[in-house]
């Protein structure tokens, strides 16, 4: 006869944490199970209304020259080999990795709107982002990426399986009508101000946001209105997320905002750090919250090192461990010591060709699991929902 000490512990349980196999609700508490991307398969996107204005002027040739064919296979490999060895170091520390499916992004695709090619999984946290128990992926902005989820299904139908919440945003069609087309051969100084003024390059027509623009603080979450993220999408992630969260719409002088995590990196309750480059616009928010915040130290990237799709600000793309432990880029040496002397112990770990397909080890993840559960740090209602209560 089976008693109640027999019985398995339910699939959403990992037994001997007891914790919700997706559960995360925020950026540094103890990592559990993470999702590293990967760089295998991936494909340069043809120029687009959206990357387009992503992009700096100097890097258009390169999509130019190989729009839609694979990556340089040395930058592949390059890649790929650090991927690995974070994966290893990640493992070592006790995380369980999870990687996605390789996909040959090179696949030309038709919809009802648009043709285009695909790009990469390299960057998990550009559409998955998890909220306490769910896990939501976003509808992203480029049509690149718009069947990026693909890579990740199989991971997804595993969470879904074992007892996660597991959201799709609804996808913009990505149609001609989506984008302000002309947007990226407007003169800077006309770009500047219509970024000032809340315009950008994806229009408010539809439902869009990247899960990169979005950082979590428990109960808080902040997000930017930026080239992929759009005011409706904003509305949608509100609506879905309920009262139990508050999201903040908060702001950085950016004349091409895509993906909020080198900007804004909160690294313990009461400490982020900031870009001196774009410091945010509401910085009384966090200081009235009680946090303190930090300029990051600038990279040490040469000048001449690839770079199409970032800045080298990635440098305070890190991963936190836990509150205390933060993978940090090996050649970062200034970031490091500033983290060290705010008293973290720093893992550093190689990825600069990482570097080079846009992102860092925040974007190269998305922490599916981390001890915690919902907390506040401070924050009160955002000032635009007092308004309208
Ligand atoms: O500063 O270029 C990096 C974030 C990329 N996912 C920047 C933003």
């Amino acid at each position: 006869m089976e008693t109640l000490l027999q019985l398995k512990p339910t699939p959403s349980l990992v037994s001997n944490q007891q914790l919700p196999v997706v559960n995360s609700y925020n950026e540094w508490d103890p990592l559990k199970e993470v999702i590293v991307g990967r760089v295998e398969g991936a494909a340069v996107p043809k120029l687009e209304p959206a990357l387009e204005t992503n992009s700096y002027p100097s890097n258009l040739w390169f999509f130019q020259k190989y729009g839609g064919q694979p990556f340089p296979q040395e930058l592949i490999e390059a890649a790929a080999k650090e991927l690995n060895e974070f994966c290893r170091i990640l493992e070592a520390e006790g995380v369980t990795v999870r990687r996605p499916d390789v996909i040959d992004f090179t696949q030309p695709y038709k919809t009802p709107d648009f043709e285009a090619n695909g790009f990469y999984a390299a960057m998990p946290r550009d559409i998955l982002i998890v909220v306490g128990n769910e896990i939501i992926e976003a509808p992203m902005a480029w049509r690149s990426r718009f069947f990026e989820y693909r890579a990740y299904r199989s991971l997804m139908l595993d969470y879904l399986r074992r007892g996660a919440k597991w959201t799709t945003a609804p996808k913009p069609s990505m149609s001609d009508e989506f984008y302000d087309v002309d947007f990226a051969t407007k003169p800077v100084e006309v770009r500047y101000a219509l970024t000032e003024k809340g315009h950008f390059v994806s229009r408010d027509t539809e439902p869009s946001f990247d899960a990169a623009d979005i950082v979590r603080f428990g109960r808080d979450l902040f997000v930017q209105r930026s080239h992929v993220t759009n005011n409706i999408g904003i509305t949608w992630l509100k609506r879905n997320l309920g009262d139990k969260f508050r999201v903040h719409e908060i702001n950085f002088p950016d004349l091409n905002p895509m993906h909020i995590d080198a900007s804004l990196v909160p690294l313990r309750p009461g400490l982020a750090l900031i870009n001196p480059a774009r410091p945010c616009i509401q910085t009384d928010l966090f200081k009235k919250a009680g946090w303190d915040l930090v300029e990051a130290a600038p990279s040490t990237l040469p000048d001449n090192w690839p770079m199409y799709m970032c800045s080298s600000w990635v440098c305070m793309n890190i991963l936190s461990l836990d509150p205390e432990t933060i993978v940090v880029e090996k050649q970062e040496q200034p970031m490091q010591k500033l983290l060290k002397d705010l008293g973290f112990k720093v893992i550093p770990v190689d990825f600069r060709h990482v570097y080079t397909f846009g992102g860092s080890f925040h974007c190269a993840t998305c922490d599916v699991r981390r001890e915690g559960q919902l907390e506040e740090y401070g924050f009160s209602n955002p000032v635009e929902d007092e308004l309208e209560g």
